[in-house]
């Protein structure tokens, strides 16, 4: 990865190359820790983070199912991502707040180690390389089964959560995929590795509803503009066997915005080709991250304080 300039470390910005933590750090031997991946675009007002609150509050929710108390309020939290941001100075770039249960004791219970509170912004493009976003990729239903809502609640995105990810996501690039799409515990689709999962049949658009997944603000995003546009959205519980006979199938997440799928386990998802639902989505997506769709615009919480003249 190329390196920035700053990463706020406990209520500092500290060089890139000295943002380092103890090798006992108790989040690395037991994975108590809660992040959060969000992005920000380059807008024709100025850099702008997508939906900035929602990401905030899920990470205040993720620390409170985990038990962990984040010492910043809310709008504090925001403040530093965007602080952070400028001064790195880009403006488009993704940003991983991440809080972690740091130095102190061993042993699994955390309760005496320090919570720490680290922001770290790079440069990321498409997820799964440009070529995905236009023509599709090729995912497997994974031999691994999602994490389970009374081991690991899924709806807190917590690091140890993403071994099951990771497991899934390494057997599906292996066998030959792009990514893996995991069922919960009782057969029915979840979602992908790092993302959620839609498909569209007759027209109408699905999403799991599935307790097993993670809450996307990218899910929520293209529920909302796919009603404005008019289509009819389903959550509704959801077979492999739906997806094998889809008309089309997509990712959303905010690192894989909305990535069509066009092959499931070997089966040719509508004609193979990202479908025109799929596409006229991903259209609306894309206006708007980058502030061209004003509907939404207060989703886009601008970098730079904004100047207000009297
Ligand atoms: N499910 C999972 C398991 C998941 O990790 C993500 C995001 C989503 C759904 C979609 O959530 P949202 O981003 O709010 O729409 N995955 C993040 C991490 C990816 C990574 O490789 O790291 C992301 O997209 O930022």
């Amino acid at each position: 990865m190329q390196a920035l300039d700053w990463i706020w470390i406990n209520g500092e910005q500290v060089k890139w190359s000295e943002a380092k933590t103890h090798v006992l750090t108790h989040a690395l031997h037991y994975g108590t820790a809660v992040f959060e991946g969000i992005r920000c675009y380059r807008t024709q007002k100025g850099a702008a983070v997508f939906r900035l609150k929602e990401h905030v509050r899920r990470l205040f929710e993720s620390a409170s199912i985990i038990r962990m108390c984040i010492p910043y309020s809310r709008s504090e939290a925001e403040e530093i991502i965007l602080e952070t941001i400028r001064v790195n100075r880009v403006d488009e770039c993704y940003i991983r707040p991440i809080v972690f249960r740091g130095y102190g004791k061993m042993g699994v219970d955390p309760s005496e180690c320090a919570v720490d509170f680290v922001v770290g912004v790079w440069c990321w493009g498409a997820y799964m390389g440009e070529k995905s976003l236009k023509e599709g990729i090729k995912a497997k239903i994974s031999s691994y089964v999602r994490n389970y809502i009374n081991a690991s609640s899924p709806r807190a995105k917590t690091s140890a959560n993403y071994l099951n990810s990771s497991l899934a996501k390494m057997e599906a690039l292996e066998l030959g995929y792009d990514e893996a799409i995991l069922l919960d515990v009782n057969g029915f689709v979840s979602e992908g590795s790092g993302e959620n999962i839609f498909y569209i049949k007759d027209n109408v658009i699905y999403t799991p509803h599935s307790h097993s997944i993670l809450l996307g603000i990218t899910r929520d995003t293209v529920i909302i503009l796919a009603r404005d546009a008019g289509y009819r959205v389903e959550e509704t519980l959801c077979t492999r066997d739906d997806l094998y006979v889809a008309d089309e199938a997509f990712f959303t997440g905010t690192a894989a915005e909305i990535t069509p799928i066009v092959n499931i386990d070997g089966r040719q998802i509508g004609n193979g080709v990202p479908g025109s639902v799929t596409k006229t989505l991903q259209e609306a997506f894309f206006q708007v991250v980058k502030g061209n769709n004003q509907r939404h615009r207060e989703w886009l919480i601008p970098v730079e304080k904004e100047v207000t003249h009297e």
